[in-house]
């Protein structure tokens, strides 16, 4: 199985450092407030811990305002990690502060080495394989490499589209459970998604999308009120967390550990 969320045991995150008000935004919009995004990365560590996970916080890294969302720069998987190549400059240097981290709980430790590029926001493990969506960060030579190192672990790959304006792949799905995908309108026809439920997010709540499978619970921002509501709906075990800070730097809830 790829990465099965129901088997998760470990999560690696990373501790905001006060830069990370500074993180990257697309909008140009409002810094984030520092105690409030400290404050929701630690009820994310809570509820990774409460549903059982062992969960290990790195030291923060003042020098790269958005290193607290680890799951950019690596995949892990039971049978090994890949380092990645983030594709904002301004992350480059985040990989090598995991390196040793992984090679700790990994004995298998891939890398790209480029010359493309690809950020972990746009990897959607599902159960028979990985679709990797190409964005403004991973770009055709980066999945193709990514695809080739996946298939070292035991993993297909299909690559897929992002929508234009959507930040990551992930931005715009998550998965709800095995068979389902929560997706914003502009992903209800990706042909990657075949064969699966489509569930789209209700009218203003594209933001929703994000969620975060976590063995048999699903992660998602608490102000998403009509989605809570469908996944409730659905007999879903959802655990609603604050994003509102960490949304100002353009992330969500996958965003901020790694897990295997
Ligand atoms: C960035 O632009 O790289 C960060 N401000 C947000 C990263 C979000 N990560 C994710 O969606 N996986």
């Amino acid at each position: 199985m790829t990465g099965n969320p129901s088997h998760f045991t470990h999560a690696l995150c990373r501790a905001p450092a006060p830069s990370a008000i500074h993180g990257i935004r697309a909008d140009g919009g409002p810094d984030p407030d520092f105690a409030g995004l400290a404050a929701e990365h630690d009820a994310y560590v809570a509820a990774l811990c409460d549903l059982g996970l062992t969960v290990e916080v790195l030291a923060p890294l003042d020098d790269f305002p958005d290193a607290l969302f680890t799951e950019d720069v690596a995949l892990t998987f039971p049978e090994g990690a890949i380092l990645l190549r983030p594709g904002a400059q301004a992350r480059a240097g985040e990989v090598a502060h995991i390196r040793d981290a992984l090679a700790a709980h990994h004995a298998r430790l891939l890398e790209m080495t480029g010359p493309g590029y690809a950020d972990g926001g746009d990897i959607l493990r599902l159960a028979d394989r990985v679709i990797i969506g190409l964005s403004a960060r991973t770009d055709r030579a980066g999945a193709d490499e990514l695809a080739k190192l996946l298939g070292q672990l035991g993993y297909r790959a299909e690559i897929a589209e992002t929508p234009p304006g959507v930040l990551h792949f992930k931005t715009g799905c998550g998965l709800i459970d095995a068979h389902t995908i929560l997706a914003v309108p502009e992903l209800a026809t990706c042909p990657q998604f075949a064969g699966l439920e489509v569930v789209l997010t209700p009218l203003g709540e594209d933001g929703a999308a994000n969620i975060l499978r976590v063995r048999d619970t699903v992660l998602v921002g608490d102000r998403w009120l009509a989605t809570r509501a469908m996944l409730a709906a659905r007999g879903i075990e959802a655990r609603a967390l604050p994003t509102d800070q960490i949304a100002h730097i353009d992330a969500g809830l996958s965003c901020m550990s790694l897990r295997w």
